[in-house]
């Protein structure tokens, strides 16, 4: 099972356009408002650095790919509808699309950081919308989103039945989430962090309630929010702003920058890979003096400044940082590094921080296996690792059973 990462903002920020640069998709594009109506979905890579550098071996990834020692993982990507003020009363298109996001990990909100564009999507002069607004609208709306379907219809009849038995009350709560992708502990520290552990949730004020969704949402659909729009004026200047005074979690972005490099390398006219800091013309005839001049600018006015277009780095930090997962290899021979069939390091994995041996087993290799499991190999020290052992980033490991 891999991540799903569903792409959120208001109309025209651009998420199609980062959809298409990094899944190389086909969705709708252009600069009228509500252009995607239905969802589109791809599939993007994580890139981390390979450990066959390391081992000096030739791999053959099965479950990723590699290029010149970096390997890319995939996730799923889910880009929707824009979202306005007050969807959630039914402005814009509402927020019933939202409902394609549920089964989501994590949200990347893309955001016009040029500040040209009105709540609704609209061309206005650049710079006349300050881009935090659209942070903080969004967040209200997506928390709005988790209290509506948490009270549902029948919020008071709910509780009422709960009243007094608070470990019921969790085990309903997780019931009525299950299928928005929240867990048990989630809503255990949720309860904790809003302080209503101990009051009863029929005495829960509305904004108690609010409280409660926004720190559930935070902790089960975290959001990372992505300036994008870098290349435009006024970009650099309100992204610094927004750095320095708001927030340091947001990620410098050019969606249309990358489009055109990853677009270019798949016709075979530049050499490119997602993510670095740079690229090779490999045929100057194949551009017009405009591409050229393009192909400059985001050179000089986006790579050299921010070492990469932007959108590896927001898949990065959302899976890395946010969803904080590292990267395991499992093998079956620890000689060749290799699986049965001689394949060289063929699956990356990916697994939270602090994962034990016996649970990644179990949800990622195979639960009949975790019965009959009784240790691993670490490939690199041939030293045996039992099953309370905590996996460590890169680690290639082989799996001993009983059968
Ligand atoms: N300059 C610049 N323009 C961009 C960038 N990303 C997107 N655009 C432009 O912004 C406009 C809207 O892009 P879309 O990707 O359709 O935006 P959206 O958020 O999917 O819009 P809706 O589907 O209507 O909600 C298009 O004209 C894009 O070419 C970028 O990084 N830089
Ligand atoms: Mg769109």
């Amino acid at each position: 099972m891999t991540f799903l990462i569903g792409i959120v903002g208001k109309p025209s920020a651009g998420k199609s356009t980062f959809l298409n640069a990094a899944c190389l998709t086909n969705a709708k594009v252009s600069e009228l408002p509500f252009t995607t109506i239905e969802p589109n979905k791809g599939v993007a890579y994580i890139k981390t650095k390979c450990v066959c550098q390391d081992l000096k071996v030739d791999d053959n990834p099965k479950n990723s790919y590699c290029v010149n020692g970096d390997r890319f993982i995939p996730i799923n990507v889910l880009d929707v509808a824009g979202l306005v003020p007050d969807a959630h009363k039914g402005k814009g298109l509402g927020n019933q699309f939202l409902n394609d996001l549920i089964r989501a990990d994590a949200l990347i909100h893309i955001i016009d950081i040029s500040g040209s564009l009105d709540k609704t999507g609209k061309r206005i002069k650049m710079g006349e919308n300050d881009p935090y607004d659209d942070i903080l609208f969004l967040e209200k709306e997506i928390n709005l989103w988790f209290k509506q379907i948490l009270e549902r219809e029948d919020w008071d009849k709910f509780v009422k039945s709960y009243a007094r038995e608070n470990k019921k009350f969790i085990e309903e709560l997780y019931k009525r989430l299950s299928g928005i992708k929240v867990n048990r502990k989630q809503i255990i520290q949720a309860l904790k962090n809003s302080s209503l552990e101990e009051l009863s949730p029929s005495l829960w004020s509305d904004k108690d309630l609010l409280n409660f969704s926004k720190i559930l949402r935070e902790k089960s659909k975290p959001i990372i929010v992505v300036a994008n729009k870098i290349d435009r004026e006024n970009g650099m200047e309100n992204f610094n702003r927004l750095k320095n005074n708001y927030t340091e979690k947001i990620i410098p972005c050019s969606a249309l920058a990358e489009y055109f490099l990853r677009t270019y390398h798949q016709e075979k006219k530049i050499e490119y890979i997602p993510g670095s800091d740079s690229f090779r013309i490999l045929d100057n005839e194949g551009f017009n003096q405009n591409e050229l001049e393009g192909l400059k600018n985001i050179k000089e006015k986006i790579i050299n400044h921010f070492s990469e277009t932007g959108v590896q780095a927001a898949l990065n930090f959302t899976v890395f940082s946010t969803l904080n997962q590292i990267c395991v290899y499992p093998i079956s021979d620890i000689n060749k590094f290799s699986d049965n069939k001689g394949n060289i390091l063929p699956d990356a994995f990916l697994v939270k921080k602090g994962t034990l041996l016996r649970n990644f087993v179990r949800d990622k290799i195979h639960t009949d296996l975790a019965n009959h499991f009784i240790f691993g190999i670490d490939a690199r020290t041939k030293r045996r690792l039992g099953e309370n052992y905590e996996l460590k980033h890169n680690d290639i490991i082989r799996i001993v059973t009983a059968k």
